[in-house]
């Protein structure tokens, strides 16, 4: 049997989500995060020595990250679904956007989560406008402008298909949910990107995410 490791309001949602589009059964055992520090409770790395959600566990395999997990399930569990065709021009842009999702669009999102709590973390009196500045500069110069970046070519490329391999649905629109949902929900999409927001739209309609939310708790993304 799978277990998901589910940390909440976290990546493994994905997961969730990807199991409940395949129709595979599966348990999930819920981990929650420290509410001060928001990182995930010590007994996740008894499953793995990272301690990072998702991971899952099949029979003797335990495996983590996102992209590495969602390729196993669709290559044991899939029987051709949710991946495009080996071969096609959809099948590489699967394998990019697959790769895009943790590579490159997360890293700014996570920079700016943490200089926005660099900004409001407790600290000395006297310390605070010096932090103020550095975390300000560090999210002016690079941050914001690469978050930027990111967004508007994310929103042009869904201008050439519906789903970002192409026009069917795949587990690469799975995998790009967690950073448009991040995006969302720690840069606001703006009315500048009408397709991004139609995007999660359509994510947010289909039944199986709703049944991997059910599944999951609560799903509030840190912002
Ligand atoms: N690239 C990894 C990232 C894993 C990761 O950082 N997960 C976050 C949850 S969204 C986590 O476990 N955070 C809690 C912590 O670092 O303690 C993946 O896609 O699986």
């Amino acid at each position: 049997m799978i277990v998901v490791h589910h940390l909440n309001n976290s990546r493994s949602q994905r997961v969730l989500w990807l199991l409940e589009e395949l129709g595979v059964p599966y348990e999930v055992k819920r981990y929650e995060r420290n509410l001060e520090t928001m990182l995930a409770p010590p007994s996740l790395r008894a499953v793995h020595p990272l301690g990072k959600s998702p991971v899952i566990t099949d029979g003797d395999l335990t495996l983590a990250e996102s992209g590495a997990i969602i390729e196993y399930l669709t290559g044991r569990y899939g029987g051709g679904r949710l991946v495009p065709a080996a071969g096609t021009p959809e099948h590489l842009r699967y394998l990019y956007w697959m790769h895009y999702a943790e590579g490159s669009v997360m890293p700014p999102l996570l920079l700016k989560l943490v200089f926005d709590r660099v900004e409001t973390a407790p600290m000395p009196f006297f310390v605070r406008p010096i932090a103020k500045q550095i975390a300000g500069r560090a999210k002016s110069s690079f941050i914001e402008p690469n978050i930027k970046l990111h967004l508007d070519y994310m929103e042009a490329e869904l201008g050439k298909s519906t789903w970002f391999a192409g026009n069917e649905f795949s587990a690469a629109d799975i995998q790009m949910s967690f950073p448009l949902e991040a995006a969302a929900a720690r840069a606001g999409l703006s009315p500048t990107l009408p397709r991004l927001t139609a995007f999660l739209t359509l994510v947010h309609a289909r039944p199986a995410y709703e049944r991997a939310l059910a599944k999951g708790g609560p799903y509030e993304l840190l912002r």
